[in-house]
């Protein structure tokens, strides 16, 4: 089982086992029908085939219910898609870039760190670039993947609702060492988020008056 640590999960869980289900359902009910035609009505059980012109109520019972079925699978990965592409005005921004072979991840404050920290319970908004090549953003126990693309700018946003480190990948063959482009994406409590990025600050500050001092 996937980790579940944003507020994505749900819904998406909830497309995927429904597409899965209505699948599996089709496949032994279809499996099934075609084993037993092929049994029953093989030629030593029913030498003499018969020609059936059609069945209208049977043909519009089978066109009836797969385009309902297909529909409320559209309405599932609608509502989805509405969730997903509308993040909250107040998100917090997080930029990040893709490059062969790695994740950089710039914080409002100017921070840049090659892990995803993330603060707990907090909307959070991807920005999402690429220096080179097609990269992709994936973290699974958020249930977000979206495209890094070289000339444009994608977000992606999700809530945080659970502590924990999870995988980062990059979900596009991006060349050589795509495998290295995985990461990690920890989520701790606000206040040691804020503490973190402080001495991140510090630390990126005082290397830089070093640098002028030289
Ligand atoms: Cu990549």
């Amino acid at each position: 089982m996937i980790a579940q640590a944003s507020n994505l999960v749900h819904t998406v869980d909830q497309t995927f086992y429904f597409i899965v289900g209505v699948s599996v359902f089709f496949l032994v009910l279809i499996t099934g029908c075609m084993i037993y035609f092929v049994i029953r009505y093989s030629r030593k059980r029913n030498p003499k085939a018969t020609n059936i012109h059609g069945n209208i109520p049977l043909e519009i019972t089978w066109t009836v219910i797969p385009t309902i079925l297909a529909l409320i699978m559209f309405w599932f990965g609608w509502t989805d898609y509405k969730l997903e592409s509308t993040p909250p005005a107040d998100a917090y921004n997080i930029d990040v870039t893709g490059q062969m072979w790695h994740w950089t991840f710039k914080y409002p404050n100017g921070v840049e760190m090659d892990s995803l920290f993330l603060p707990l319970d907090k909307d959070i908004k991807v920005n999402i670039r690429s220096k080179d090549v097609n990269h992709s953003f994936f973290v699974p126990a958020f249930r977000v993947k979206k495209d890094a693309i070289p000339g444009r700018t994608n977000t992606a946003w999700f809530r945080t609702e659970k502590e924990g480190v999870y995988n980062l990948f990059c979900a596009e063959y991006c060349g050589m060492k795509h495998s290295y482009m995985i990461t990690k994406v920890v989520v701790i409590p606000v206040n040691d988020f804020n503490a973190l990025l402080n001495r991140k600050l510090n630390e990126m500050n005082s290397a830089a008056s070093k640098d002028t001092t030289k």
